[in-house]
């Protein structure tokens, strides 16, 4: 992973208490989906997948089946960020935002579409990281999106966002979106199961991978996990 080392501070931003356990190097580029409605499944996977990621992703379907001490548990076994893409007036943000903060969370996930005020309301509600939904990554989203993306990223920049969201499977948004937010960090959902490429959204710009699926749905999901590093590891090598 030595051709990451460049942007280690980057990763700091991103995980400051990783960087509090000493563990600031392991930074596998990784954030792995756990997409699943039954807690004891999550975190079957998140005990065993630990050490091959950098952060777990928790959704809707998890807390709304699982409850949001699901956060909390999780929280024992690596950082969490809470995708709740956060899309409400500012008061109701702020709920939301102190909620998930109040569970353990490492960073959410918010819109950025419902205006300034409404992130603010984000921004000064966090205890961690935010990350603004930019360009999603399903086909559906070249409905909306495209004519909005670069003033979202614009937005997320200048209210200091930790960092965007941008489809993998949209690795040339990615390249655009770079220029547009410098040292914020990316992420890119949709590799694998939605046909995004790692090498190519890596190549292109993003600092992390969001997998589910392709883990969590898969026979053995720790092999898979590995799998997916080692495509990671490819890709750093050709940076
Ligand atoms: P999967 O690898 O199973 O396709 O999961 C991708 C994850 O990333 C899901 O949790 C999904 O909600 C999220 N995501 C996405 O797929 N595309 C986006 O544009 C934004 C997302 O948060």
């Amino acid at each position: 992973m030595q051709s990451f080392s460049h942007r280690a501070d980057a990763h700091e931003a991103f995980f400051p208490r990783r960087l509090l356990r000493g563990n600031v190097k392991r930074a596998h580029r990784l954030v792995i989906a756990l997409d699943q409605r039954n807690g004891e499944e999550a975190l079957s996977v998140a005990r065993r997948t630990s050490d091959l990621c950098d952060a777990f992703k928790v959704n809707y379907p998890l807390v709304l089946g699982a409850g949001m001490g699901i956060v909390d548990r999780l929280a024992e076994h690596g950082d969490v960020l809470c995708d709740f893409k956060v899309a409400d007036i500012p008061h109701t943000n702020r709920l939301i935002v102190e909620t998930a903060f109040d569970h353990g969370a490492a960073g959410v996930v918010v819109h950025g579409f419902t205006g300034e005020d409404s992130l603010e309301a984000c921004l000064q509600a966090a205890r961690g990281d935010i990350f603004v939904v930019v360009l999603m990554s399903h086909p559906g989203a070249d409905r909306f999106f495209p004519s909005a993306a670069e003033e979202l990223a614009t937005m997320a920049k200048t209210k200091g966002a930790s960092g965007i969201v941008v489809g993998a499977t949209r690795p040339e948004a990615i390249a655009t979106m770079r220029v547009i937010v410098g040292d914020l960090l990316i992420l890119a959902p949709g590799v694998g199961t939605q046909g995004g490429d790692p090498g190519e959204a890596l190549r292109h710009g993003a600092d992390f991978l969001i997998v589910g699926r392709t883990i969590t749905a898969a026979p053995d999901p720790v092999q898979a996990a590995k799998d997916v590093l080692r495509a990671i590891n490819r890709a750093g090598e050709s940076l």
